[in-house]
């Protein structure tokens, strides 16, 4: 494997970051998870436009122009030979002093690694998932915005603790006031009598990129999409749910806190655009090999 850092390629053994690293150090940083299928880089321009996004809200000077950081990806996955595959980008705020200022880290450090990735075992997309909602809530807006993808996790990483516990593999995660904000790493969606829901991005979500494509699919498919205040009670009368993301692409929910959703298997109209996505997925992206 050969991993980027700062425009030059290491070996997975040599592949080192410094110990003095604010990522390491305070979770100061930035991160995009993003997927390449069938010699193709999946909405790569999005993934990127998000990353900008997120380093602006950070303050956070990304020391590459958005193409060379398009091309560094391409190159990464170019020169590891995938064609389908996961790469995780990191920006972090790169090394400095064990003291908080940010001013004290010069150089922003960019690492890209490519590899493969399965988020769930493959019978949970035939058969549907269990999933709970979890005590620890999404973070407030005032503290730390859920629309930054930053490399502190910790607040998805406790819920996903929580929802392991409770011997699920994934948590919904209400926002302070009780309503639905997405799980750990996916956004979540509902069908009910043919209409699709999810929650707002003010509930406490991040800008899914897979929930964006999602929701103009459905569109162009003829569904009503609206994106209202969720509760659970929501979610328990749902006919379908399912969760999205770039990890776990679709996958179908078929019971929530116990609770039983719709008839317990994955619905029709989860399955029909599930295989629209597929075929995005498969048809469309930044060519990797030209
Ligand atoms: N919410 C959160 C909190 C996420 O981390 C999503 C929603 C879905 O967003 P996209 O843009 O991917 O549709 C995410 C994305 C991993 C992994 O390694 C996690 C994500 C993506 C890829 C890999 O667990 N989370």
């Amino acid at each position: 494997m050969k991993i980027y850092i700062d425009g030059k390629f290491f070996g997975e053994r040599d592949a080192k970051v410094s110990v003095f690293d604010h990522g390491l150090l305070y979770g100061d940083g930035i991160f995009e998870g993003i997927r390449a299928y069938n010699g193709r880089v999946f909405k790569l321009r999005e993934h990127i436009d998000r990353l900008f996004c997120s380093a602006k809200a950070i303050l956070l000077n990304i020391p590459l122009s958005h193409a060379t950081m398009m091309k560094a990806v391409v190159d990464t996955l170019r020169a590891n030979r995938i064609r389908d595959g996961y790469v995780r980008l990191l920006v972090t705020r790169g090394p400095g002093t064990l003291g908080l200022n940010p001013n004290r880290c010069k150089k922003p450090c960019v690492i890209i690694i490519a590899g493969k990735i399965q988020l769930y075992p493959e019978a949970y997309y035939v058969k549907g998932m269990e999933i709970v909602t979890v005590p620890t809530t999404r973070n407030l807006h005032s503290a730390l915005n859920p629309a930054i993808k930053s490399l502190n996790y910790l607040n998805n990483i406790l819920a996903k603790i929580e929802a392991n516990q409770a011997g699920c593999e994934e948590a919904v995660m209400l926002n302070a006031e009780g309503y639905v904000a997405e799980c750990t790493g996916d956004n979540l969606f509902i069908v009910k009598a043919g209409e699709l829901f999810t929650p707002p991005l003010s509930a406490g979500a991040l800008y899914g990129i897979t929930r964006a494509t999602v929701i103009a699919l459905a569109k162009a498919a003829g569904y009503p999409v609206s994106e209202p205040n969720l509760t659970r009670y929501d979610l328990f009368n749902a006919d379908e749910c399912f969760l999205t993301g770039t990890g776990a692409e679709m996958v179908p929910v078929v019971k929530i806190d116990g609770r039983v959703i719709g008839n317990g298997k994955p619905g029709s109209v989860t399955k029909k655009l599930v295989k629209s996505y597929h075929a995005l997925t498969n048809e469309t992206g930044e060519p990797i090999y030209v």
